[in-house]
């Protein structure tokens, strides 16, 4: 049986079996660095569970069977991040036109393999899969899941943690929230404060933390190396208490504010008409800016409640222009779109669907993430112990996956919209488990929303899936939460 999450495009099962040999190797074609750390990661994701060596080898060595992976430039068909994947009875074959490719077909392997093959002790096998050929492509280019390190802050292990899962399900987008009024957690060495002094609270408490330059610098790289951008977020002009009560010349009058670790979101404000609140903004975006390979840098501007609508708008119009001077470009919440925007201002839907039907309107592309379906900080039932209910609306399993980002925002047509993200706001959240308890099982669904067609995805069909996913979760050790809405194998 074939359990894979997200379902691929084309399934077309064959006669037989492939078992994995003790002495199996995975081959690479072009042997070149780069698609070796591609066959580098499936070994090292093979190796715990079988025992096997598995080496790496180039395609023409002498050898028994194993897998292939294979660059094919030609395969244009399959586009930047698609693979097609062959079974056969005497090995696997896997290939791509780009490395991405062949990184999301690494996952498909994994997922074709029994769940034990996620353990991280030697188990019996067999390593058997059925034979059958794949053709993979997504439906769209941005499957986002996002972080909130503002509110209780996570260490780059747990990043780091939350990243391989995302790989597993095929996420390329990760989006970390790295400022808001309970918490400033990236090292601006222009304006140490913001870290040393703003970063020293959180949301129940605690003492916070803050990541340094090197540290959020190898969240970025441990992510690349996965496929998957960063996009950072620095939250203004509203949710910026922490970085108000770092430095009183932020303030009007100049005074700082205490630090804040209450539930009101968005009470604060930047002072938009002082000078020196653009010093800081352009120093920084800038340090921002040059640890950002990717093109975009998130703005917030959502819920400023205390920011005058007119100054709202001066405001966000000068920040778009300054992140353009950097080489970037804004992503904003939907609120932004109450301001004029630059052509490229991405949007990003959450809670108030016509604001991001004006931005459509106005020709700029959505990122949808609908409370009601992907806040996945929301409880799942009234029983959740961890979570927020503000939305009045809970999200099972089924409601995280029953819904097409073509149809959620009315005459918002799939041209408008770049993909779809998770949100996890970690009010509530403070462990590990904690997030691995709330994103799953709901972050699977929003994986298989992104990536496979809609008309392809049905309940009946997901739930086997998801409930033969349950062992593969247990193996990695994520304690999930058991929702009565699927019979877990
Ligand atoms: C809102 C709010 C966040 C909260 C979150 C909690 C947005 C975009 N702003 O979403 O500050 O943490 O809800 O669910």
């Amino acid at each position: 049986m074939r359990y894979l999450i997200p379902l691929p495009g084309l399934i077309k099962p064959d006669e037989g079996t492939y078992t994995l040999p003790s002495d199996a190797a995975i081959f690479v074609r072009p042997d070149q660095e780069e698609i070796r750390r591609v066959g580098g990661f499936l070994a090292d994701c093979l190796r715990p569970a079988t025992g096997f060596e598995l080496p790496l080898l180039p395609a023409d060595a002498p050898s028994t069977d194993g897998i292939l992976l294979t660059i094919e430039e030609e395969r244009t068909d399959l586009g930047e991040e698609g693979y097609e994947l062959i079974v056969e009875p005497n090995g696997i074959l896997l290939r791509a036109p780009y490395l991405t490719g062949l990184f999301h077909g690494v996952q498909t392997i994994r997922q074709l393999l029994p769940p034990a093959i996620e353990s991280h002790a030697k188990q019996l096998g067999a390593w058997q899969v059925d034979c059958v050929t794949i053709q993979d492509v997504p439906r769209f280019g941005w499957r986002g899941v996002m972080l909130d390190v503002a509110r209780h802050f996570f260490p780059v292990t747990a990043v780091k943690r939350l990243i391989d899962q995302m790989a597993y399900y095929k996420f390329n987008i990760l989006h970390i929230h790295l400022t808001d009024d309970q918490g400033w957690r990236l090292m601006i060495r222009s304006w140490p404060r913001l870290a040393e002094y703003g970063g020293t609270t959180d949301f129940t408490g605690g003492r916070g933390g803050f990541y340094t330059q090197e540290e959020y610098g190898q969240i970025v790289e441990y992510a690349a190396a996965r496929y998957i951008d960063v996009i950072p977020e620095v939250e203004m002009p509203a949710h910026v208490n922490s970085a108000l009560a770092s430095y009183a010349v932020l303030n009007d009058p100049e005074m700082a504010c205490p630090l804040y670790t209450g539930y009101e979101g968005g009470s604060s404000s930047l002072a938009i008409h002082k000078e020196v609140t653009y010093q800081f903004l352009e120093d920084t975006l800038r340090e921002l800016a040059e640890l950002t390979p990717g093109p975009y840098i998130h703005i917030g501007g959502d819920e400023a409640h205390s920011t005058d609508e007119t100054d709202y708008k001066i405001f966000i119009d000068r920040v778009q222009k300054i992140v353009q001077g950097l080489g970037k470009k804004c992503i904003g919440w939907e609120e932004i779109s109450r301001a004029d925007l630059l052509p490229d201002t991405v949007v990003q839907h959450w809670w108030q669907a016509p604001l991001a039907q004006e931005a459509a309107r106005r020709g700029h592309k959505l990122i949808l993430s609908p409370a009601s379906r992907v806040y996945l900080d929301i409880k799942y039932d009234a029983s959740t112990s961890l979570g927020l209910d503000w939305t009045k609306q809970y999200i099972e399993v089924q409601d995280a996956y029953n819904w097409d980002p073509a149809s959620i925002l009315g005459d918002v047509t799939e041209k408008s919209i770049l993909g779809v993200e998770a949100e996890l706001w970690t009010e509530t959240i403070v462990t590990v488990d904690d997030i691995d308890y709330m994103l799953f099982p709901r972050l699977p669904a929003c994986a298989e929303i992104g990536w496979t067609p809609q008309e392809k995805r049905r309940w009946e069909d997901y739930c086997p899936r998801l409930a033969n996913h349950g062992q593969r979760l247990a193996a990695m050790g994520i304690k999930f939460y058991r929702s009565p809405q699927v019979s877990w194998e």
